[in-house]
């Protein structure tokens, strides 16, 4: 993983051609029958552990959508299952894909609503954390929320922002608004915070620190403001963004972003700490968390 804040910490360079038997969009077969059973049960054993860990913390479009796609303690789903539902409510599908894919396949997946998802799983051993996002994270963290026709919309329009992001010059940019939203996002509810964020939602103890612990600011959603702000991608999230509802955020997307972008050139990367004036604080933390990490 390259360090904070840069452009994205995944995306291998353009220049990469596709893996062995990968198509030139990085898709693969996800050869469903020949997942090992101790594969299935890596999955049982994750998918259980968060079945009972979110109902009153992950917010409602992303339970309907667990329920919607059936996704359940059987084992790893068959993309061939749950597209046939998926396409059916938001017109997305599931694509099986090596790994990571550099950014311009990505987001030109995501502008056709692809959502490219590791063929992989993690081993037992590496139940609580790893480097690359496996099945686990991105079927169970991000394809429920691609049930939703607003976040569906979202997530297109993300990807069509990613390719002409690209073009200007401000991908990393974009990559926190993904990474503060997609991955990481918080949403206010009637009844308190609710997560959203697939990053957080697929782990037992990023979903308990993100909405319990007194460590992290927790401001309300901005969208420059988020632009302006570099995060973490090796460990817990220092501050996190709650948007007031899903409509909301697409909403701030629906916008020209040249002018955003002529005023980020112009603007400092915020500290990943900071308070400013402006901001809607509605947990100021401690940073305890990172400050005994970083030592
Ligand atoms: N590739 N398979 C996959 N999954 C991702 O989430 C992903 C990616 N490539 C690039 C990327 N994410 C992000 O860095 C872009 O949003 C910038
Ligand atoms: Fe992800």
């Amino acid at each position: 993983m390259s360090l904070p804040g840069s452009v994205s910490p995944y995306a291998p360079d353009e220049s990469r051609r596709p893996p062995p038997g990968a198509a030139a969009d990085w898709t693969i077969d996800q050869a469903w029958e020949a997942y090992e059973d101790g594969e299935h049960d890596v999955w049982r054993t994750l998918y259980e552990r968060q079945a009972d860990l979110l109902p009153g913390r992950a917010c409602d479009a992303f339970m309907r959508g667990l329920d919607a796609l059936d996704l359940h303690r059987g084992g790893i789903p068959d993309f061939r299952r749950i597209n046939l539902d998926l396409e059916r409510l938001t017109g997305w599908n599931v694509v099986a894909v090596p790994g990571l894919v550099p950014d311009d396949i990505f987001f030109e997946h995501l502008a056709n609503r692809r959502f490219p998802a590791g063929q992989f799983i993690r081993r037992a051993d590496q139940l609580d954390y790893l480097q690359e996002p496996d099945i686990f994270h991105d079927v169970f963290g991000h394809v429920p929320m691609l049930t939703d026709p607003t976040f569906a919309d979202y997530m297109q329009a993300y990807g069509r922002g990613g390719l002409r992001a690209q073009h200007l010059h401000h991908l990393h940019h974009l990559a926190r608004l993904y990474w503060y939203t997609v991955e990481f996002g918080l949403m206010a509810s009637d009844t308190g915070l609710r997560l959203y964020g697939a990053g957080i939602v697929s782990s037992r103890a990023e979903s308990l620190f993100a909405l319990e612990d007194p460590s992290p600011n927790r401001l309300g959603f901005d969208l420059e403001r988020v632009m302006r702000t570099p995060y973490r991608i090796d460990d817990f999230q220092q501050v996190y963004f709650v948007i007031p509802s899903l409509e909301a955020l697409l909403n701030a997307t629906l916008q020209d972003f040249g002018p955003i972008y002529d005023r980020l050139d112009r603007a400092e990367d915020l500290g990943i700490e900071d308070v400013l004036p402006g901001d809607a604080v509605i947990t100021r933390g401690s940073q305890l968390y990172a400050h005994r990490k970083l030592g």
